[in-house]
């Protein structure tokens, strides 16, 4: 695969930016964010997460003539059947389409306290990474990693779900860890370790 030199990273999401821009920083790829380009946020019609990553990816590449990398992600719950899965943004949103973590995260405990205790609170978080070229190429890798919700939320770091979410091996959660020690074990982490493999060694 390619390597390519400028990026555009395809995401609205501060949180998802900051990361992938840290996970990118090794490689030394110039990066640009989608909102700098004033790119439209399409409209997430995909029932997979490597749906969606795609065609944000493709529109991203599309309109700015630019290699473009976008993450689809999401946070699935045993005890809810994979869900909120790829609606794990949505759920966070009231009728105005304006985003609270906090209710969201409500919401999840809620649904697998109601589901009862031998439901579990087993989960994980999903990534797809999507890299799409201007001229029609386009590769995809998918990253996971499993542990446990917990309740209630504990830690301001990190963003999303990432304070009710403790991962296997571990008794702090993504909002407490430090962000270092989230990108060794992230589902995003894990997905961005793929595509590295992918695009080889550059020299
Ligand atoms: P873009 O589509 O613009 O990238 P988005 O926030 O709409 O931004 P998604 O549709 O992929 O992105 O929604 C994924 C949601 O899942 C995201 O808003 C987070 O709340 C949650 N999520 C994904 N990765 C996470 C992580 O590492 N920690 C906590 N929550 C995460």
């Amino acid at each position: 695969m390619r390597r390519p030199a400028k990026l555009v990273i395809a995401t609205h999401n501060a949180g998802k930016l900051r990361e992938i821009g840290e996970l990118l920083a090794p490689l030394g790829v110039e990066c640009v964010g989608a909102a700098e380009l004033d790119l439209p946020e399409p409209e997430e019609t995909g029932v997979t997460f490597v749906d969606n990553a795609e065609l944000k990816a493709r529109q991203a590449a599309d309109l700015s003539g630019l290699p473009a990398l976008a993450d689809d992600s999401g946070l699935a719950a045993d005890a809810l059947h994979g869900n909120p899965g790829i609606f794990s943004a949505r759920w966070a949103e009231d009728e105005d389409g304006k985003r609270d973590f906090r209710r969201a995260m409500e919401r999840v405990w809620r649904e697998v306290e109601a589901a009862g205790p031998e439901a579990g609170r087993d989960a994980h978080f999903a990534c797809a990474l999507s890299l799409a070229w201007p001229d029609g190429g386009i590769e995809s890798f998918e990253g996971r990693i499993d542990g446990t919700l917990v309740w209630p939320p504990r830690g301001e770091r990190g963003f999303g779900y990432d304070p009710i979410f403790v991962a296997t091996g571990m008794d702090r959660t993504f909002g407490e860890i430090d962000p270092a020690e989230k990108h060794r074990i992230s589902h995003r982490a894990d997905a961005f370790r793929k595509l590295v493999a992918a695009l080889g060694d550059p020299h």
